[in-house]
């Protein structure tokens, strides 16, 4: 991508700033963040950084003057702060992306979405396809659903070009801790500070853990392909157990940290896991990073 004219939305954020990264140089970037969960210091130099948040008009619209591409990472990630916010939740996530799905229709600008794979609930089988039923078990599956709709329906309905990539289990540098943050950061802590490694329940759990590069790439695909109006599985196709995440943890972290076990989490998805296909058939997309070469740069 290069000489184009790009908002991103969330670009102070994990995902959002890595994006960042990848476009500043080749590209007239601006970054839309209100700064609720990234920070000034992600936002590389050479992009325009606004401060605001995107369901307020006016700054989106001054963020999205001239935009050529949209990619849409502004969101409130945490599953279990949906369910502590579902309100505050939907208004982020779901009135959030109708605004910017606006301000995209009035520039003709290209919607590149961050959606998840919390739409899908719990699946009826792993690796989980684009054609399986949406069933989503919280509020932030709800509403990531919901505005995954919106998206493909602005292609319908306006004709403009959107495309919605379902990530999974996102992880890699830049990813903070905290109580409402992503598993592998908060194991990353836990080992780096020799705290228990915490997992809820029994551990047999899974998920696709995803490293950003792999996203990134995904996102740089979305912005030219042709095949827009439709979503697309971002994930690796490994299914990992929480159990062996943490296991896997101490052992690269070389820890003392005990591996202790609570609750499960209400609402917890037990298995997940992405089949790419359509990404890889499509987009050209490829998963590179194995989910051990990742957690390796993490220490
Ligand atoms: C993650 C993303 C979400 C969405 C989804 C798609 C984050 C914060 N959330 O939700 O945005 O894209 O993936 O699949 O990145 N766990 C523990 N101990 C802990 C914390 C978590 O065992 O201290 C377990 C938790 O119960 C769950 C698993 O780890 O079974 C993953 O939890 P998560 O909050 O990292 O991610 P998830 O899948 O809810």
């Amino acid at each position: 991508l290069t000489g184009r004219t790009i908002l991103i939305t969330g670009g102070a954020g994990f995902i959002g700033s890595h994006i960042a990264d990848a476009l500043t140089t080749d590209n007239d970037v601006t970054v839309l963040d209100d700064l609720s969960s990234g920070s000034r210091e992600n936002v590389p130099d050479g992009a325009t950084f606004i401060e605001g948040d995107v369901r307020d008009d006016d700054t989106l619209k001054n963020a999205a003057a001239d935009a050529d591409v949209i990619f849409h990472e502004a969101a409130i990630v945490s599953v279990q702060q949906s369910i502590d916010q579902p309100q505050r939740c939907q208004d982020v996530n779901l009135t959030g992306t109708l605004a910017v799905l606006e301000a995209a229709r009035r520039e003709d600008a290209r919607v590149v979405f961050a959606s998840s794979a919390a739409i899908y609930g719990e699946p009826t089988g792993v690796p989980i396809d684009e054609a399986e039923p949406t069933a989503p078990a919280s509020p932030y599956g709800i509403d990531k659903c919901a505005a995954d709709q919106y998206v493909r329906t602005y292609h319908d309905l306006y004709g403009l070009d959107t495309v919605a990539l379902r990530y999974f289990n996102v992880y890699g540098p830049g990813q903070t801790g905290g109580d409402y943050s992503g598993v592998i950061s908060i194991f990353r802590e836990q080992a780096l500070t020799g705290d228990p490694i915490t997992v809820d329940g029994d551990g047999s759990q899974t998920r696709d853990f995803v490293h950003v590069e792999d996203v990134v790439r995904a996102n740089l695909l979305a912005a030219t392909t042709d095949a827009v109006g439709t979503a697309y599985n971002i994930g690796t196709g490994t299914e990992t157990s929480i159990q062996t995440l943490a296991e896997t943890v101490q052992s690269i972290a070389d820890t003392d940290s005990p591996i202790v076990h609570g609750e499960p989490r209400p609402g917890d998805i037990d298995r997940s896991c992405a089949d790419v296909t359509r990404a890889r058939e499509q987009l050209g997309y490829e998963p590179k990073i194995s989910l051990e070469e990742g957690l390796r740069t993490l220490f």
